[in-house]
């Protein structure tokens, strides 16, 4: 058993019970009036309920840049610690009942353990995520010029080979996706011939996509620039959406909010992608310069909001043919990892119940009638909205706690794992 302290429920509900009295006077208040605009509140704590988001294995441990990484303290030491600090997340927002793996960051000599713990924890894993933008230590052929793209067959073949244990892996978890992120590209003008390089990414990922399970999908994620610095092979979504359709209905395309030039209209991205039937699902992060994995809603919480209403418009006009895949992909490198993704969780519930209040008949009147600033105000009610009460009686409901972080940190969760987890040594650099 990895760790042994983990907050009691009895815990959480103590806490709560302090809390209730004036969650459940805002809750009412708040009722009261969307009741005047036709809204029944109940509707809209039920659809917050129901909203899950997976956590990326990979950001629970504190995150660093390529200059320093400043380890705090009690830090998950292998896949089974982060499987706790997940079930914590999960144990007192109740909005993140999934886990996204990556391998071989995520190795384990074991991948069945993996699953009981999971099992035991009330914990599903979502897509695996596979690796080949850093070379292993046994690895024969090396990714320094590139993976699935690389000119040299040998290379590709290897960088397939882990697609395909990536997935056996997912099988025995219980995934049923695999997200595919190659750092492929060029330095330098000339270096990379753009055409044959998506062609060999083509015929790499068709043979990953021919193993795949009929109920697997395959999330394919577009990024502009980094590591590479002149041309990146799948850099946007245009080429993201062509390799989709080009390798068939069980591929999809992953939204990244942080794979974008600065200012780029990822909304609008969103809505192509729903009505061209590939949006796979999204890594929710935030940034103001570029991948910058800072937490959600933290630089441009409209924006997130933006991004819901197109999934909530959608989801209203049936046009959405497949649930996308919501995880989360940031790197705390000064917060609590656990806290960082509770309250970037909450922050997506925040825009999602937003959304969710928009008047959509008052939208397309305004929207028919070019009436602009109608329109953008009846964003504005939604987006204006102070939705806290809601997503706090979810969460009372769903067992959880009412005030997650406070409760965290009343119970000291991360002092226990300092002194349950050795600090590891080593002061590194790169981003876990
Ligand atoms: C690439 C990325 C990708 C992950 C990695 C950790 O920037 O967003 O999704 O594999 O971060
Ligand atoms: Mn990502």
């Amino acid at each position: 058993m990895t760790g042994t302290y983990r907050i009691a429920q009895s815990d959480i509900a103590d806490q709560n019970a302090k809390a209730l009295p004036a969650l459940k006077e805002d809750y009412d208040a708040l009722g009261r009036k969307l009741a005047r605009s036709g809204t029944d509140i109940e509707t809209i704590t039920k659809a917050v309920a129901g909203f899950g988001v997976a956590i990326p294995s990979w950001g629970v441990g504190t995150g660093g840049t390529r200059f320093a990484r400043f380890a705090g303290i009690g830090e998950p030491r292998n896949v089974l610690d982060k499987l706790e600090d997940c079930a914590t997340i999960q144990k007192l927002t109740r909005a993140t009942p999934t886990v996204s793996l990556h391998f071989p960051w995520d190795k384990n000599k074991d991948v069945d353990a993996v699953k009981q713990l999971g099992d035991e924890l009330g914990l599903g894993f979502d897509a695996v995520n596979s690796n080949t933008f850093q070379d292993q230590a046994d690895q024969k052929q090396s990714y320094k010029f590139g993976s699935l793209t690389h000119t040299d067959a040998a290379t590709r073949a290897q960088a397939v080979e882990h697609n395909i244990e990536c997935i056996e892996l997912g099988k025995v978890l219980g995934s049923k996706a695999l997200t595919v992120w190659i750092s492929d590209g060029s330095n330098f003008a000339g270096q990379q011939h753009f055409t044959r390089a998506l062609e060999r990414y083509l015929e790499s990922m068709k043979t990953i996509y021919a193993k795949l399970p009929a109920d697997w999908q395959v999330f394919i994620e577009h990024k502009m620039f980094e590591p590479a610095f002149y041309s990146t092979v799948i850099s946007d979504w245009g080429t993201n959406y062509w390799a989709a359709t080009q390798l068939g209905p069980k591929a999809r395309c992953l939204v990244d909010l942080g794979h974008h030039a600065p200012n780029t209209n990822i909304e609008q991205i969103v809505a192509r992608l729903i009505h061209f039937k590939k949006l796979g699902g999204f890594h929710f992060n935030d940034s103001k310069y570029g991948d910058d994995d800072l937490d959600a809603g933290s630089v441009n919480p409209f924006q997130l909001f933006l991004v819901f209403n197109e999934l909530v418009d959608a989801a209203d006009r049936g046009a959405l043919d497949v649930a996308p895949a919501y995880m989360l992909d940031q790197s705390h490198n000064v917060t609590d990892p656990v806290e960082s993704l509770m309250a970037s969780a909450m922050e997506l519930q925040r825009r999602y119940a937003q959304a969710c209040l928009i008047d959509r008949a008052r939208l397309e009147q305004a929207q028919a009638e070019n009436d602009a600033l109608m329109a953008l105000d009846t964003l504005k009610a939604a987006f204006n909205t102070d939705v806290s009460p809601i997503l706090g009686m979810a969460r009372h409901r769903s067992g959880g706690a009412i005030d997650p972080v406070g409760v965290y940190r009343w119970s000291g969760y991360r002092r226990h794992k300092a002194n349950e987890r050795p600090a590891q040594a080593k002061q590194s650099a790169g981003i876990v």
